[in-house]
């Protein structure tokens, strides 16, 4: 009887979450950073990547806080190809996502070529991937005897037979190219996967009022304009005391010439929006839908493959998140 309601609950879930979601263009944790390092994510999958095709035996995939790469944040996915394993012609490893594309253009990302022991990296052996719906719409460097390199701000155009309402499965790969085996140990590392809609995909920092990525005079005049005013639109209240006043403008102040623009990667002042980590569904909005599947998970009745993680999450966070809303809710 249990399981039937749950069942239920989960449709009427999942229903609502495509709902939720439909046309915002969006790549959620692009930049790896929501997980800290894992060691194998085949059996933790990183944060809405979750569909993970990594055949053991040849692949190996992890997310790594390895320096010798200057990427985004501290944290990268890495995909790699293991040495004298016997290989058939387009054995893949991916990791992916389902995105809407309704309003992206381009798809940005940063993509490291790599080898252990100095090896070359032949791309007539392997090459990394970008991917949607299992078609593939990005492949790395073929000119050479060895790619090896870093190759940041990668661009996809987006063909318009994406950009309809459904959603797409987006994968970062790696791809087999000739049968049998290589000595070589190859590395596709990703990082900052992004769109170039709402700020290149770093959304809305809560101080930039009128929504242009950055925090500058005219939010300042925004918040202005709204001195003493009491209950005032929401997003004006930083505090969140009901009142636009001082404590208000202390929180702006932190934030004072910062941007989430996200072609400003490099930069220490640009910041990534945050999303509750609560809203587990990805619609913007913490509310009941998420506490359906905080309940189902903690009970261990999430179906395979659902799309979030609810390890460090509590009752108590769960409250304090009540109703709030991440950048991209109503767009
Ligand atoms: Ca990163
Ligand atoms: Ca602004
Ligand atoms: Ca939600």
């Amino acid at each position: 009887m249990k399981k039937t309601v749950n069942i239920t609950v989960l449709i009427v879930v999942l229903v609502l979450c495509a709902r939720g979601r439909a046309g915002t263009g969006v790549v959620m944790n692009g930049s790896f950073e929501n997980d800290g390092w894992i060691n194998d994510i085949r059996t933790e999958p990183p944060y809405r990547w979750c569909d993970v095709s990594v055949p053991s035996g040849k692949f190996s995939g992890w997310v790594s806080d390895d320096t010798d790469w200057l990427t985004h944040g501290d944290y990268y996915l890495i995909l790699s190809s293991y040495p004298y394993a016997t290989f058939g012609i387009n054995d893949t490893a991916t990791v992916s996502q389902e995105v809407y594309l309704t309003d992206v253009n381009e798809i940005i990302f940063n993509v490291k070529l790599d080898t252990t022991y100095d090896d070359p990296w032949d791309p007539s052996e392997r090459t990394a991937v970008l991917s949607i719906d299992g078609y593939p719409v990005w492949e790395s460097n073929s000119v050479g005897s060895d790619v090896r390199g870093e190759y940041y701000d990668q661009v996809y155009i987006v063909e318009e037979e994406y950009k309809d309402a459904g959603s797409h499965r987006l994968s970062l790969g790696i791809r087999v190219n000739a049968a049998g085996y290589t000595y070589i140990n190859y590395l596709a590392k990703w990082d900052v996967v992004r769109f170039d809609s709402h700020c290149g995909g770093f959304g809305y920092l809560p101080e930039d009022f009128d929504g242009d990525c950055y925090i500058d005079g005219v939010d300042s005049a925004m918040l202005v304009e709204q001195w003493l005013v009491e209950g005032p639109n929401a997003k004006y209240d930083l505090f969140g005391d009901g009142i636009i006043n001082f404590d208000d403008y202390a929180l702006f102040t932190d934030y004072w010439m910062a941007n989430s623009d996200s072609s400003n990667w490099r930069d220490d002042n640009c910041y990534q929006a945050e999303l509750p980590a609560t809203d587990l569904n990805g619609d913007g909005i913490v509310n009941f839908i998420d506490y359906a599947l905080l309940t189902d998970a903690w009970m261990e009745e999430a179906p395979e493959g659902t799309c979030f993680r609810v390890d460090g999450l509590d009752l108590g966070l769960f409250v304090d998140e009540w109703l709030e809303r991440g950048w991209f809710y109503g767009l």
